[in-house]
This record gives C-alpha cells, structure tokens and sequence, in this order.
C-alpha cells in the first residue's frame, strides 16, 4: 500500500470518531449549538496535519505483528490500532491549539491559529481541554476490556505531563520582557526539547502500538526509548532550524522564535560561533516584537552559515542513530525495523 493510500485509509477513520465523540454529546441533551462547535474544534483542528504520529502508531504494529502490509489487518483491527493513531493526534491537536496561544502565532497548518478565528479567541482555552479529554472517551470506549488499558492510561498521562513540563521550561526560558541570550545554552536546549516534543513524538507512537501488539516487555520498551528519544531532539532541532529557514508554504506555518525569544538550536549555535559584534547584534535584536531586529538576527545566522552547520549536524546524528538502531535486541519479538523506519521518516524533512 502506497503512503498516500494509507494516509487515506487512516483519515477514513476520523469521521467515525467524530460521530463516536457527538453521540456522547447528544447522550448529555447538549444543545446543537454545542455539537456544532465541538465538531468544529474536532475537524478544525486534528486531521490537517501530516499525521506522522498517528500513522506511526499503524505502521509500527503491523511491523511488530509481522505482517506484510496494512492489508492483512481485519477492519476491525485496523480501525482499533487507527484510534490508538488518532488518540495521538488528538493529543498532539490540545497541545498545538494552547501552544499557538503561548508563542503568538499567527497560522498552523496553512491556515489561521485555531485561537484567531473569528469568534473563537480564548474559547480556544476550553477547547483544547475538550480535544484532550476526547482521548479518555476513545480509550474507554475501545479498550476498556484489554488488559493493556491502564497500561495506555497511565502512558498517555505521564507523556502528557512530561510534555507540559517541556512547555513549562520552553517558556521560562523565553520571557517576553526580559532577554538575556547568557541564560542559553545547547544544554538546556537538549533537555527542554527532549520533554516538550521527544516523548509525545517519538516514544509515545511506538510504546502504544507496542502495549496493543503485545511486545512490551520493560526491556524492549526501554530500547525503544533510548534510541527515540534522540530522534525525537533530532526532529525539534529540524523545527527549530524550519522556523526560520523553511518556507511557511512548506511549513504551514509563520515561524514566531526570533521575535519569542526562544532558546532554539539556531541561536544557541549562533552564539557558540559569533564574534563580539555579532553577539551585541543579537543581544539588541533578538526576542523583540518587531520584523526588521527579526531580520537583523536572521542575517547574522546567514554570515554565520548555520545551514551549513545544520547539514552536517544532520548526517552526523543521523549516522549515530543507525548505528544504535543496528545494536538493537531482538530476541524478545522488539524489531529494528520499527525505529528506521520512523528515522527514514524525518530525514532531511522541509516540512
Ligand atoms: C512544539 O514546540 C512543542 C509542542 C508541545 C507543541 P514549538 O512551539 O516549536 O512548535 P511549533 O513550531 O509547531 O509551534
Ligand atoms: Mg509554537
Ligand atoms: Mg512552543
Ligand atoms: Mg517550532
């Protein structure tokens, strides 16, 4: 099956749930109106993506069963381990409706910030609580009686939490009224990523369809973290480095770091190579409102050839992590596969 097949295959799924999630709705007496906006919360904002996570779900059971293809699943199979894949995307929906709010931004996936359409504004708060409790509804519903259940419970919890502290550490590190590029370092960078975005990403797709394929011994699920984790650090710094060398047209979105004052890859990489001026440059340019100090900084990154030294990051890591993938374990029915796969996934992404 092509990727455009089983893209389409696994969006198919999403306007059974949305029925799933209004029946819940209707069951409660909630006004039309009601429905009419949670619905519009739900398709708004979960499927436009790329569902990398959310297929990554799919694609790695089907590896871990051993089976062929995504054909060899029994619909009802396949539509179970595809609810699993949208838990993710919903996940992934609630914190990038809050997330647009926190960073100022301006559009997501190609078009506006869920939080600046009309009528909407902080009504956004709510309704990313809402996409998040759906994923409580979808378990229940579906996997109430597998013995793997408080097993996703307590793993959608504990990634989730981990996450809102990498969000928390995020935005600490990037006050709006107070910039002081000395706070940065690669460091921190490496520890704020590793929680905001290399749990929910990488490891969280993978230790589901573990839990739902039955190879989830401790030491597997621990193999798989040591070598995702790093992937996952290794696609925020593509992110960073895309907020503000990729196109938005590619991107879907306007990237918001230089003027947020982030703690990004990019400006902790400038800093390790700038010279005295470069740094007082940035040190008046960097985390302010205001398009042309953006620009300032920007072309101090263009002198300083971080894309260069973003390629060469990239083959570098991208070498260390076939290595680790090549000294995987798999007596116990864990399969490498799974981790190159998702490596081929993100390699040299402009998207
Ligand atoms: C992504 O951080 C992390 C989460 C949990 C959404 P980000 O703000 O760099 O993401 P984006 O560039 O997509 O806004
Ligand atoms: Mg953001
Ligand atoms: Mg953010
Ligand atoms: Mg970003």
């Amino acid at each position: 099956m092509s990727k455009a097949e089983s893209k389409s295959k696994f969006l198919a799924v999403f306007p059974k749930i949305v029925n799933e999630l209004q029946s819940i709705l209707k069951s409660y007496n909630m006004s039309q109106e009601a429905i009419d906006w949670f619905t519009n919360n739900l398709n708004y904002n979960t499927p436009g993506g790329k569902l990398n996570r959310g297929l990554s779900v799919v694609d790695t059971y089907v590896i871990l069963k051993n089976y062929t293809s995504i054909n060899d699943l029994s619909t009802e199979e396949y539509e179970k381990v595809a609810i699993l894949g949208w838990c993710i995307e919903l996940l992934q929906a609630y914190f990038l409706v809050a997330d647009d709010m926190m960073d100022s931004s301006i559009t997501r996936r190609g078009q506006p910030c869920w939080y600046r359409v009309e009528n909407v504004n902080q009504i956004a708060i709510n309704d990313s609580f809402m996409l998040e409790a759906s994923i409580y509804v979808l378990l229940k519903n579906h996997f109430r009686n597998d013995p793997y259940y408080v097993d996703l419970i307590e793993l959608f919890h504990d990634i989730t939490f981990k996450t809102e502290l990498g969000q928390l550490l995020d935005l600490i590190t990037a006050p709006e009224d107070n910039v002081n590029l000395s706070n940065f370092s690669l460091d921190k960078h490496s520890f704020i990523v590793i929680y905001k975005t290399a749990y929910y990403s990488f490891y969280l797709p993978v230790a589901l369809a573990m839990y739902m394929a039955n190879v989830s011994n401790e030491i597997d699920l621990k193999q798989a973290h040591d070598i995702l984790i790093p992937l996952g650090e290794y696609f925020q710094i593509q992110d960073d480095f895309l907020d503000c060398f990729g196109k938005p047209e590619d991107i879907g979105k306007i990237g918001t770091d230089i003027q947020d004052n982030k703690c990004s890859w990019i400006i902790n990489t400038a800093l390790t190579l700038a010279d005295k001026e470069q740094k007082q440059l940035l040190d008046n340019n960097y985390g302010q409102k205001d398009a042309a100090k953006e620009k300032i900084c920007k072309d101090i990154f263009q002198n300083l050839k971080i894309d260069q030294i973003y390629h060469d990051y990239e083959e570098k890591i991208v070498n260390e992590l076939k290595q680790k993938i090549s000294k995987v374990d798999q007596s116990r029915g864990f399969k490498s596969e799974v981790l190159s796969v998702f490596l081929n996934k993100i390699y040299k992404r402009k998207k």
